[in-house]
This record gives structure tokens, sequence and C-alpha cells, in this order.
């Protein structure tokens, strides 16, 4: 058995990916690059179908655009070309031929997209216009690599990207984004917080970014989502332009938002525990593992695999996806060792016992609770017993995120929060660049940034750098 808890969380999480089958890392011989196994293949599936289904019930259209992007776009927008010139790939050759233009392996698509939303928008008729994709994105990321946390090769990454044809209808967009986000996240019991980024961590080409972050089992915080309002940085140069209502002429207004393999991420790491995995059961690839369990006699066998037969017939009939470990070589121990490290949220146990009283031993893997049932009753217990478990999950896990959270009225303060729990620390602050920066120095931590709402605790409060009265709060966490 491993910790989940505090340093050893990365271990943990290596060895949960592999154990579990989820995702093959650091063997594929590019650094920042692995392999969706087939089980977490299908978690991953899951997660995509919930964002698309998001997506496409509040008016998102979702398009594919190319993977590489001519150099010429992608430095058109300075601030955006500043922000990831380090980080991108290129591609020089086709074959043995010198390239006219460098492709660059999109490292994300506003650039692209703009370009060609300049030939598809003329009108605020048409506005508003939301696209989205869900593709592989590179980043040739300089601060360490992580599976499915820190990748080179995104894969799962969903870029939406809209249209507008004012300031305000973006900064609609922005909020409609962050309600979107809190559905998705919700919806896998993911727990956040909401943080206006500062000025000086914005997304490159952004007037503003919001990010989604979340606490990792180690105390450190993790971004998983962000939404950008993008203005006209992006229409200026690629010349979108579209006529208003008085029938003037102007550039048109976007925002972009996007969530990663870290949602994937998140969701082994915020629900796991010491064994192994927790799948939400909504999202897990085997929602019941029936564990049979060996007889003295053939005879006795043979009516504990009729029985098993049974109990299929409840769950096919409740479309429950369930799997038989009939392996006649593996011990019933191993066995439930296995499908624990794999998530599996509910172990149904059938013995002689069981066959002889028509009942069955249930293990919730959330509790690791056992409980005995009659067959009678698993047709209406267990609905209800998954949305117990899920509910569950997303307790723990909001209880776990809160109690992350530290409010501190002096850098001395907020320095021992960060040093001995980790976490994120909330601290007054008057606002200015000046005294955030000042703060992560002395904090040592890095600012996600304030809440969108003021908040009502720093009344009366002053900034602990500068003394000047506080106008927001300043969250602070060691980041990943
Ligand atoms: N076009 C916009 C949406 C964009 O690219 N925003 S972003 O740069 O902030 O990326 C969106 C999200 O992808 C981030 O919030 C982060 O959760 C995730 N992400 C960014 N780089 C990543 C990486 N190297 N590995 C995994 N996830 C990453
Ligand atoms: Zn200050």
């Amino acid at each position: 058995m491993r910790s989940r808890w505090a340093s050893e969380f990365p271990r943990w999480f290596d060895w949960v990916l592999a154990e579990a089958g989820i995702y093959d890392y650091g063997r594929y011989p590019v650094k920042g690059m692995g392999v969706w196994l087939p089980y977490g293949f299908q978690i991953r599936r899951r997660v995509i179908e919930l964002i698309r289904d998001v997506l496409d019930s509040s008016g998102h259209e979702e398009v594919l655009f190319p993977l590489l992007i001519p150099e010429t776009l992608l430095r058109k927008e300075s601030e955006h070309i500043r922000g990831f010139e380090s980080e991108v790939y290129w591609v020089t050759m086709g074959g043995s031929e010198q390239l006219d233009v460098k492709l660059a392996l999109r490292p994300t698509s506003e650039t692209s997209i703009s370009y060609m939303e300049s030939f598809w928008i003329k009108s605020y008729r048409e506005l508003p216009r939301k696209f989205y994709q869900i593709v592989s994105i590179f980043r040739y990321e300089t601060k360490a690599t992580r599976p499915l946390i820190r990748l080179r090769e995104v894969t799962t990454f969903k870029e939406a990207h809209t249209v507008h044809e004012s300031f305000e209808d973006a900064d609609r967009q922005v909020a409609e984004a962050i309600e979107l986000y809190k559905r998705i996240f919700d919806e896998l019991g993911i727990p956040y917080v909401i943080s206006k980024r500062p000025e000086w961590d914005k997304f490159a080409g952004a007037l503003y970014t919001v990010a989604f972050d979340t606490v990792m089992p180690d105390g450190r915080v993790l971004q998983i989502g962000t939404a950008h309002h993008l203005g006209q940085n992006f229409t200026i140069p690629f010349d979108v332009k579209l006529q208003l209502r008085d029938e003037s002429l102007d550039y048109a207004w976007q925002t972009s938002y996007g969530i990663s393999d870290r949602i994937v991420a998140t969701l082994i790491a915020v629900h796991g525990d010491d064994r192994g995995a927790v799948i939400p059961p909504h999202i897990a690839p085997v929602q019941v593992v029936i564990v049979p369990i060996p007889a003295r006699s053939e005879e006795e066998w043979g009516r504990v695999k009729s029985y098993v037969a049974r109990v299929e017939e409840v769950l096919k009939e409740l479309r429950v996806r369930y799997r038989v470990d009939w392996r006649d070589d593996v011990r019933p121990g191993r066995k439930f060792y296995e499908w624990e490290a794999r998530g599996v949220p509910v172990r149904i146990e059938v013995g002689p016992r069981e066959a002889e009283s028509n009942t069955l031993v249930v293990a919730r893997r959330d509790t690791l609770t056992k409980d005995s049932i009659g067959l009678d009753e698993l047709r209406d217990r267990l609905p209800s017993l998954f949305t117990d478990i899920f509910n569950n999950l997303r307790e723990r896990a909001w209880k776990w995120l809160s109690s992350m959270v530290h409010r501190a009225e002096s850098v001395e303060e907020a320095r021992r929060l960060i040093g001995e729990r980790r976490g994120i620390v909330e601290l007054p602050w008057c606002g200015m660049e000046d005294c955030g920066k000042k703060l992560e120095e002395l904090v040592d931590a890095g600012v996600l940034g304030s809440p969108l709402e003021k908040p009502e605790w720093i009344k009366g409060k002053r900034c602990p750098v500068c003394g000047r009265p506080a106008v927001t709060s300043v969250r602070l966490a060691k980041k990943y």
C-alpha cells in the first residue's frame, strides 16, 4: 500500500496510473508524452462525453482545425507569441526539403481560428458564435513534466473560442464559461477555487484570465481550467471585422476557455486513496465487479455459477457496466486488490453461502465497507448506492479543499501556513502589482489571484506589505 498524502503523492500518482491501467508514462521515448491505456481511455472518453454534453447544450459548435499553424499566423499577435515563443515545436522540413514557412505544432489555436473567422464573420446578426474543439496541442514545457499534469503533448485539450459584437457580450461569455466549467467539475465531484489571475499571470494575449484551481493531496495547487477575455487583441491583427447594429464597422470581441488532461488527473487524484483510484460510478468503465468465491465441491461451484447468472440478469436489466472475474488462477484476495486499485465503485462477492441464502456481499470502494443484502434488494438498492457513493466522494473532496484554504493577516502567518500546511492562503491586499509580487517573495509561494467578488472578511483590514486599506484578498499557493 502507498500513501497518497504529502510528499508521497507524486509517487502514488505514478503508481496508480500504472497499476490501474490508465496511462503508461515515462517509457515512451519522447519526454512529456504518454499512452492512454484501454481502461484509462474509457475514463477519458466518459469525461469528454460530459464536456461535449455541456458545451453542445449551450450553443457551442464543435469544429476541427489543422494541427499546423504557419509561423506568419502565430506571430501576428505580439503578446501571444511572446508568451508562447519558448514553448513552440516547429516543423521545418517536408521530407528532405526545407519549408518556406515554418509550421508550428499548435500550442493553442487563437491564431488559426481568428484567421478563419475573418472569412466567416460579417455581421452582428451572426453572433455570438461559439466554437470548440477537443484536440492535441504541443507545448515544449520547461517546468518538470508530469503524467497528465504537465505534458508536452496535451492530448485532451478542449479549447472553446467565441466571437461577440461587444466587450460586454464577451464579458458575459466569460461568466457563462465559468458556469459551464462549474457544471463539468461538479459532475465529476472535483472541488475548485475560482480566481481572477493577476495581470502578470494572465494568458498571453488576454485582457484578463479567470482560473479554476484545485488542491492536490500533497497540498500543491493545480490550475484545472481557464477562461480568457481576449478583447479585440486577435481580431484586430486578423481583421475579424463586422457590421454593427448602427451599420458601422468594428472589430469583433472574443473569449477562449480551455481544460485539459488535468481534469482526468484531478478526478483520480482527489477521489483516490491508499489502495488506488476511486472512480465515480457514472464515469467508471466497470461499475460493478462480481467476484465469485470458490467452492469446495463441483456441485457447490455449479450452484455459485448459476447464482452469478441470476445476479447478472439484474445488472443487465439495470444497464450497469459490470464484469465477472472468472479467472481461476487468481485468488479472490488478489482480485479484490486489483479491482480496488482500478477504482471500481462496487464489488459483489458471491460464494456458496450467498448462493444458499439468496444474498450478496456488497463492498463499497469509497468507504471500504461491506454489507450483506438479499438478491431481491439489488434492483432497488444499486442505483441509490451509486448516488450515495458519488455524493460521498464529492463531499469528501470539497471538505478536503475547504480544509486547505487558510486565512492570514500577516506575511509571517501566511509563510508559516504555506510552509506547514500547504494549500491556499488568503491575505488582505491593496491590489497593487508591486505588493503582490513582494508577497510571492516573502511568502515563498505563487499568486493565484483574487476572488471574483470582493470578500466580506477583508473589511477594515490592511495590505500586509504596504499597510494601505485592502480592496480585495489575494490567494497564494505552492503551484504545480
Ligand atoms: N486557448 C486558451 C483556452 C488556453 O490555451 N488557455 S491555457 O493556456 O490556460 O490552457 C488551458 C488549460 O490547459 C490550463 O488552464 C491548464 O489547466 C491546461 N494546461 C495548460 N498547459 C498544460 C500542460 N502542459 N499539460 C496539461 N495541461 C495543461
Ligand atoms: Zn499593498
